[in-house]
C-alpha cells in the first residue's frame, strides 16, 4: 500500500457539497482508503484573483493504486462532479490535485511529484500541515515552509 496526499477545492456552486462528494466518490474506490481529512480552509484565489474565493482540504489515502491509475480517478471524479473551469487558473467547480505519493519524485508529460507549486501555497501547505505534522517535502520540513506562508489568505472554518 502507499500514501498520498492530496488537494481538494473548488470555488463554484455548493462548495461544501462539491468536497463532500469527491470525498465520498475517493472512500467508494476499492483500492482507497480515506485515512485522514484536514479541516475546511476558505482559502483566497491563487493565480487569476478576481474570483470567488475558494474552499479547500486536505486528504490522506492508502492506496494499492499507481500514480497514474490514481490520476486517472482524480480525473474521473472531477468529471462525474461536471468540473466547469472556464479559464486556467480561474474559477472551478472542484480541483482533486495529487500532492504527494510516498516519497516518489518524478515528472513527466502527465504527472508532477511532489506537486511543482504545493510548497507556496497557503491553501495546500495549511491543511497539509494540519493532518501531517512530519512530512518532509523537497529536502524541507513540512513546518518550516509552512510557517512561511501567509496565514491570514487562509482561514479554517470552524462551523460548516
Ligand atoms: O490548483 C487548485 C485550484 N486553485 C486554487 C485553489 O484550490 N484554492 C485557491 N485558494 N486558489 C486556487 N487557485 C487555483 S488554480
Amino acid at each position: 500500500m502507499s500514501r498520498a496526499y492530496l488537494g481538494i477545492g473548488g470555488n463554484i456552486g455548493n462548495k461544501k457539497e462539491n468536497i463532500q462528494k469527491a470525498v465520498d466518490l475517493l472512500k467508494n474506490h476499492p483500492q482507497i482508503v480515506v485515512s485522514a481529512i484536514s479541516s475546511y480552509y476558505e482559502t483566497a484565489p491563487v493565480g487569476y484573483t478576481y474570483q470567488d474565493w475558494f474552499l479547500n482540504i486536505v486528504v490522506e489515502i492508502e492506496t494499492a493504486l499507481d500514480p497514474y491509475a490514481l490520476l486517472e480517478y482524480c480525473n474521473d471524479i472531477e468529471q462525474n462532479l461536471k468540473r466547469e473551469r472556464l479559464i486556467r487558473w480561474g474559477p472551478r467547480t472542484i480541483d482533486l490535485d495529487i500532492l504527494l505519493f510516498d516519497e516518489f519524485v518524478f515528472n513527466d508529460e502527465k504527472l508532477t511529484i511532489p506537486h511543482p507549486r504545493m510548497c507556496e501555497r497557503a491553501f495546500v501547505m495549511i491543511p497539509l500541515y494540519e493532518i501531517a505534522k512530519n512530512l518532509v517535502i523537497n529536502g524541507k520540513k513540512i513546518e518550516e515552509i509552512t510557517k512561511n506562508l501567509k496565514e491570514k489568505e487562509v482561514r479554517k472554518v470552524e462551523n460548516i
